[in-house]
């Protein structure tokens, strides 16, 4: 078997190559080592022992061409033409719009996979980004089971908390990538996070060294660099809104490539980022419930690095029916008890016709367990005080953090993003703030300014709504 020698990577205990393979037609990659030092780009022969041998280079350029074409062919063969059409028949419409865009991403992808270059995937905590994840996870394997072989890919996952993709986050990166030499360039995936012009800081770090896909859906902020980007992708750019979740989006590049069942990724993603388009079936949502307990809590899913999941923790759940379970009761019985002791410590103020609800997220909290996320748990607060209460707007604040979730009908006449955007201007202490027009949430400076803060937003809603009252 002819091979190049594609990626190798540098490990405290030696050089880990990664060979890119051809057999007749078929493409492979090996993970091997060998008894000589190899160098990336160089012809290897695989021995019967498992061990690369460097071949002779005259037929070097031979090999390489030849895998190059089957690497054209392997790719032209997995890109499916068709949009994909999921059972959430309203979103379908976007999906098509953005289909070319989603193949040319996912051409460049299968590139990186079958070389074996590095890949450095950041997906956002929440029950959404788990989903695009997954999904990207699941299409790899079946991919690398189905159209070529592959022992080992050179990806690196990471749950990334926070909205937007700093200067220390395109640091880090770039450390991770230097580990690695690759015939391919390093390919960076972004998802569900990152659309604010705080990323501005981050992007020029890495948008040489890496070739980049970003799948998002957040509103895009005027003069965010990223949109520039040749492979950024977003509903929004095609007339659609966040209501098109990311899970939703990589289920969509994901089924461009691989034709594996994503229907379940799909409604866990609508459930998550509370899309309208979520179809409520009776069926509970074990899948997206999972989702949200391990992404806020990851000791339960043994991870190896604290603090963050991998697309496999999360394959481990699954398979397991009685984790599975013990997880799902777990989450339930956690919820209602912190739901319970937030209707006791909750705050309410007039405005207009509306409510506003402040919670400090401290007086609820567990010491032992991260579950409920603050921000999470205020759209699950918010949906309890909509039982009783019709125009409710929730404040939820912890540490630096505050969330504000709005009801879908208030949205449009609050805008909270633009009363955020007041706060940063009003220079209070606003480190970073953005979201979706129902949900967003601001990181402080200090936790001491955070009290001048809180009541800006609340003196901004009373005041929105009161003008509105009077139109
Ligand atoms: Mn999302």
């Amino acid at each position: 078997m002819e091979c190049i020698i594609s990626c190798i990577k540098n490990t405290p205990t030696g050089k880990s190559y990664s060979a890119i393979c051809i057999d007749g037609s078929s493409i492979s990659l090996i993970e091997c080592k060998s008894y000589s030092e190899l160098s990336v780009g160089e012809c290897a022969t695989l021995g019967e022992d498992g061990y690369l041998l460097a071949s002779d280079v005259d037929n070097c350029n031979a090999t390489k061409s030849r895998i190059t074409e089957g690497v054209n062919n392997r790719i032209r063969l997995s890109i499916r033409k068709e949009a994909h059409q999921s059972r959430f028949t309203e979103l379908n419409k976007t999906t098509s719009l953005m289909w070319d865009k989603l193949s040319k991403a996912a051409s460049l992808f299968l590139r990186k996979v079958l070389y074996g270059a590095p890949i450095i995937i950041r997906f956002h905590n929440d029950i959404d980004g788990a989903c695009t994840a997954y999904a990207v996870y699941k299409g790899v394997v079946d991919f690398c089971n189905s159209d070529f072989r592959s022992e080992k890919q050179n990806m690196v996952w990471i749950m990334h908390r926070g909205v937007s993709y700093s200067q220390a986050d395109a640091s880090s990166d770039l450390l991770i990538a230097n580990n690695y030499s690759s015939v391919e360039k390093p390919l960076l995936l972004i998802m569900d996070f990152g659309t604010s012009d705080e990323s501005n800081k981050g992007i020029p770090l890495v948008k040489d060294e890496f070739d980049i896909i970003w799948l998002d859906h957040h509103p895009i902020e005027d003069g965010f660099i990223g949109e520039e980007l040749e492979h950024y992708i977003n509903p929004w750019q095609f007339g659609m809104d966040s209501n098109y979740p990311a899970g939703f989006l990589a289920c969509s590049f994901v089924r461009s490539f691989s034709s594996i069942e994503t229907g379940y990724i799909e409604r866990a993603s609508l459930y998550g980022d509370y899309s309208k388009y979520y179809l409520p079936d009776g069926e509970k949502n074990d899948f997206a419930e999972i989702l949200d307990l391990i992404t806020s809590d990851t000791k339960l899913a043994s991870s190896q690095q604290l603090g963050n999941l991998t697309p496999m923790e999360i394959d481990a759940i699954l398979m397991n029916k009685e984790k599975r379970e013990e997880i799902a009761n777990y989450a339930a019985t956690r919820l209602s008890e912190v739901l319970y002791s937030a209707m006791r410590s909750i705050k309410k103020y007039s405005a207009g016709t509306s409510s506003i609800y402040v919670l400090d997220f401290e007086k609820v909290r567990d010491e032992e367990s991260r579950y409920p996320l603050p921000g999470r748990f205020s759209s699950k607060l918010l949906d309890k005080i909509g039982e009783s209460v019709t125009d409710a707007i929730l404040i939820v604040h912890f540490g630096k953090y505050i969330s504000i979730r709005v009801r879908d009908e208030a949205g449009d006449r609050l805008r909270i993003l633009d009363i955020i955007k007041n706060a940063k201007e009003r220079e209070l202490g606003v480190e970073a703030g953005g979201g979706h027009k129902n949900a967003a949430s601001i990181k402080v400076v200090d936790e001491a300014v955070k009290k001048d803060v809180l009541k800006f937003l609340i003196d901004s809603i009373k005041l929105k709504e009161s003008s509105f009252l009077s139109e």
